[in-house]
């Protein structure tokens, strides 16, 4: 039986002597395996006095639970070794400036999904690395097409590793026997008819209306003009919908919604939907607000949100031509335009 990859032959082969490629490496393994240590605290729960209950709020306003705090803190200590130039986490207000000769920056949401922590339900890490930008130029203020390499952790029945260095998606699984991360799934497609959404039908009423024509396709089935049934998942987790879409297709929408606090969406730009975006393209699908490529997005703040709209290309193009196109959703289907079954 040949040997499977680990994550450090492929991080090795991927660097080579290039000394940027050898930063990003050293970033990369320093996170995988703050990574494994984050999934024994998960992993050992209660045990380890981890209860997801809420100690505050992070710099943005959000809750802070217990396992938020000692996840960004797993992850400083293993970058310690590593040299950036920056780090930005969701649980800072602003990025540490550490050696800005360094070649690289790096962003992080340490526990993603923590409000799933109570619930025993798979939650994630995710990351990006950029380039330092030039003298004078600020770090994490400009476009995702600069990121050099994107990843999340997530802690589920296993604890799997997926990466992209710019060169298609590799999936890593965590054994727990020699932990080492093993390649598990190479050069990762998403598959392009599955008929399933993510999104959190609670918030109906607060869509905009290409929002709502778009999930009243779905909802329409195979009468409607998509011609077929959709199924829907909500897990809230980023991390876990995202695996879900790489091993079986579909699409993720959290758009931006009229509540205080929402109208340009809940996910952040630069350490959740860059890196995600980022992912999902290298494995041939696609990544927007429904307006705009999530790529070509520069943040204007650490913590800016944005609409987010990835997965299967067919269904977020679908999406984008509603934003775009007032007219689409009534040309296909009349029944189901602006006064359709379900427009309430
Ligand atoms: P938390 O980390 O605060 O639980 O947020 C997770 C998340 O950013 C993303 O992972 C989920 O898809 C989304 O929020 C769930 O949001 P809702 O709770 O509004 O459904």
């Amino acid at each position: 039986m040949t040997l499977a990859l680990t994550l450090r032959q492929h991080l090795g082969q991927n660097a080579g002597k290039d000394p940027l490629r050898l930063a990003v490496a050293s970033a990369v393994d320093a996170l995988a395996t703050a990574c494994i240590d984050i999934a024994d605290l998960i992993g050992r729960g209660a045990l380890a006095g981890i209860t997801g209950q809420a100690q505050g709020r992070n710099a943005d306003g959000d809750l802070q639970k217990d396992l938020d705090v000692r996840a960004d803190e797993l992850i400083r200590q293993a970058l310690k070794s590593v040299p950036f130039a920056a780090l930005a986490s969701e649980e800072a207000e602003a990025p540490e400036i550490r050696d800005m000769t360094a070649p690289i920056c790096i962003a992080f949401d340490p526990l993603d999904g923590s409000s799933n922590i109570d619930s025993n339900m798979t939650i994630g890490t995710i990351f990006s690395i950029v380039v330092t930008p030039l003298e004078g130029q600020a770090a994490f203020t400009r476009p995702g097409t600069t990121q050099l390499a994107a990843g999340f952790a997530v802690y589920g029945p296993q604890t799997s590793l997926v990466l992209t260095l710019g060169d298609g998606v590799d999936i890593f699984t965590l054994d727990r026997d020699d932990k080492t991360y093993k390649a598990v799934r190479r050069r990762v497609q998403i598959p392009v008819d599955t008929a399933e959404y993510a999104i959190n039908a609670s918030n109906h009423r607060h869509w905009e209306q290409p929002v709502r024509d778009f999930i009243a396709e779905c909802l329409a089935g195979v009468d409607g003009p998509r011609s077929k049934d959709f199924n829907m998942r909500w897990i809230g987790s980023l991390v876990a919908e995202a695996y879900r879409i790489l091993a079986r297709g579909g699409v993720f929408l959290y758009p931006a919604d009229a509540r205080e606090g929402y109208t340009d969406g809940r996910l952040r730009l630069v350490y959740e939907a860059h890196p995600m975006a980022f992912i999902v393209e290298q494995a041939g699908g696609a990544a927007s607000t429904g307006r705009e490529r999530i790529l070509e997005l520069a943040p204007r703040t650490i913590h800016q949100r944005v609409p987010l709209i990835m997965g299967s290309i067919e269904k977020v193009r679908r999406v984008e031509l509603l934003h775009t196109d007032p007219n689409a959703a009534s040309k296909t289907a009349p029944l189901f335009g602006r006064r359709g079954l379900f427009q309430v």
